[in-house]
């Protein structure tokens, strides 16, 4: 049949969910078969990925793909940059740490000193966020686990390593680094080198789209396949999740900008090539390859994340807090009372009981001097009219760098069921948004692998037109009133494009 059954494992930071996919010329259809929850775990000071524990749930979610039908494709996608060790046996070296460890602070000026930063942007094309790879790995100079390392593999390729037992590493997560060369596609050997870090650890590039390797026998039968079946093959997708997730945009065209919603926002355009002009660097905008050789021309903004962890706050406090109650209570709440610059690196790290989310909005009000937000509805206003005001100061800024003309804002991923933050985003940007699929990394994720096993299914105009057609999409229409001009002002000058 020309139908086809695929595993997308879409591995997000504050939760993972293994998804059976269906796909065929009309056909596109996700279900959910395992979700769990993520987090950072502290361990003595640091901030680690529990990956094993992310391993144990991917082969429970595969197991239940393959309770359910057959079982055509597996493909892994991820948050980007964080990484594990491996050593000569091929073993994990430690737990890899969240790329919200504190070992970073302070380590981009450090590199700054060593190579010059235009230039560096000159070859990767990456926004400097503390976090990115090679930062992480400046911070780990010197301990026992790199200096023993052979292999280091980013989250997606370790857990397709764990299946399959074949290394690399897929370009579109290998993008994220700070390694790699956005011109010729390479690794960066002579930055590596540069910075004294050991290149050799960097792994054989793969592309999206290209098959792993079938799964190991030992594998298969973990998740209940049947010994001498042929392995189900492994395929490389666009294995960093903001990559599947722009691949199922359901964008008709090229005139519209994207908002990926989830833990972090990534707000930008797609692009044929990269912007590496000195105004792209100044406004810190990145670079990151996509799937078919396309650019992610875009920003990191705190995303949903800020609401999250104020969420977790209270609730640590005792307080009841169900998100449609502190919802509603946001929209009757005063809009644009409170805006503060959601990006704020205060903002980045987890909450603690002495350090808490919504006391550092309180404060980031304060030192704005901005009427400093009480009740839980007025921060989560703050919050969510702080966000689209992000949305709509990188939106046109990202148009301006590129020289792009858009119509639309579509808003993918777990946010676009935020209704009340896709209409502020339509009023801030003076926009349509087109809301929709939360799932987009997902079908991201199953649409490449569905092309590798053979579905007509020739470029990403045509997944988009198939998720086009087997999604409902909302419409929010910018309305007038609030002044998100004047807001615009009142954040603009505290941060000018960093
Ligand atoms: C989104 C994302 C972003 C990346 C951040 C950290 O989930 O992958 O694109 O900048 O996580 O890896």
């Amino acid at each position: 049949t020309d139908q086809l059954r695929v595993a997308a494992v879409d591995l997000g930071a504050t939760s993972g969910r293994v998804m059976a996919a269906e796909v065929g010329p009309d056909l596109l259809r996700l279900e959910e078969v395992h979700r769990f929850a993520n987090g950072g775990v502290p361990v003595r000071g640091s901030l680690f990925w529990d990956v094993v524990g992310i391993h144990r749930e991917t082969l429970a979610g595969l197991r239940k793909v393959a309770l359910g039908g057959s079982l055509d494709g597996i493909g892994i996608d991820s948050w980007a940059v964080d990484y594990g060790l491996l050593d000569r046996d091929g073993e994990l070296l430690g737990n890899p740490y969240s790329h919200r460890d504190a070992r970073t602070v302070g380590v981009p000026e450090r590199v700054a000193g060593l190579v010059d930063a235009g230039e560096m942007y000159a070859i990767t094309g990456l926004q400097e966020l503390p976090f990115n790879t090679v930062f992480q790995l400046v911070a780990a100079t010197g301990t026992a686990a790199l200096e023993s390392a052979e292999t280091l593999l980013l989250l997606p390729d370790l857990l397709t390593y764990w299946l399959t037992g074949e290394i690399g590493a897929e370009r579109t997560n290998a993008s994220t680094t700070g390694l790699y060369d956005v011109r010729s596609r390479t690794w960066s050997v002579d930055l590596a080198k540069r910075l004294s870090l050991p290149w050799g650890i960097l792994p054989p590039l793969r592309d999206p789209g290209s098959v792993v390797a079938p799964l190991l026998p030992a594998v298969a039968q973990a998740i209940g396949q049947a010994v001498g079946e042929p392995g189900v093959p492994v395929i490389a997708v666009g294995s960093h999740d903001t990559a599947s997730a722009v691949v199922g945009v359901p964008a008709d065209g090229e005139r519209f900008a994207y908002v990926s919603s989830g833990t972090w926002s990534l707000v930008g355009l797609e692009l044929d090539g990269p912007v590496l002009s000195e105004d792209a660097r100044l406004a810190n905008f990145t670079n990151e390859g996509g799937v078919d050789g396309t650019v992610r021309f875009l920003k990191n903004v705190m995303g949903l994340w800020v609401l999250s962890e104020s969420v977790r706050t209270w609730a640590a406090q005792g307080l009841t807090v169900d998100l449609p109650t502190l919802l509603s209570g946001a929209a009757h709440a005063a809009p644009l009372r409170t805006v503060v610059d959601i990006d704020d690196p205060s903002l980045l790290p987890p909450a603690t009981a002495a350090d808490q989310m919504p006391e550092r909005l309180r404060a980031l009000a304060r030192a704005a001097g901005e009427p400093v937000p009480e009740s839980p509805a007025e921060v989560v206003r703050t919050i969510l009219d702080s966000l689209a005001l992000a949305y709509r100061r990188n939106v046109r800024r990202a148009c301006e760098l590129a020289g792009r003309e858009i119509d639309v804002v579509h808003v993918v991923g777990g946010g676009s069921q935020n209704a009340l933050l896709c209409q502020l985003t339509a009023d801030a940007c003076g926009l349509p948004v087109l809301a929709g699929p939360a799932e987009a990394a997902a079908l991201g994720n199953a649409l490449v692998q569905a092309r590798t096993l053979g579905a007509d299914l020739p470029d990403l105009a045509a997944m988009r037109a198939l998720v086009r057609r087997t999604h409902d999409l909302v419409r929010y229409e910018p309305r007038g009133g609030a002044d998100w001009d004047a807001a615009a002002r009142r954040v603009g000058p505290l941060k000018a494009g960093a």
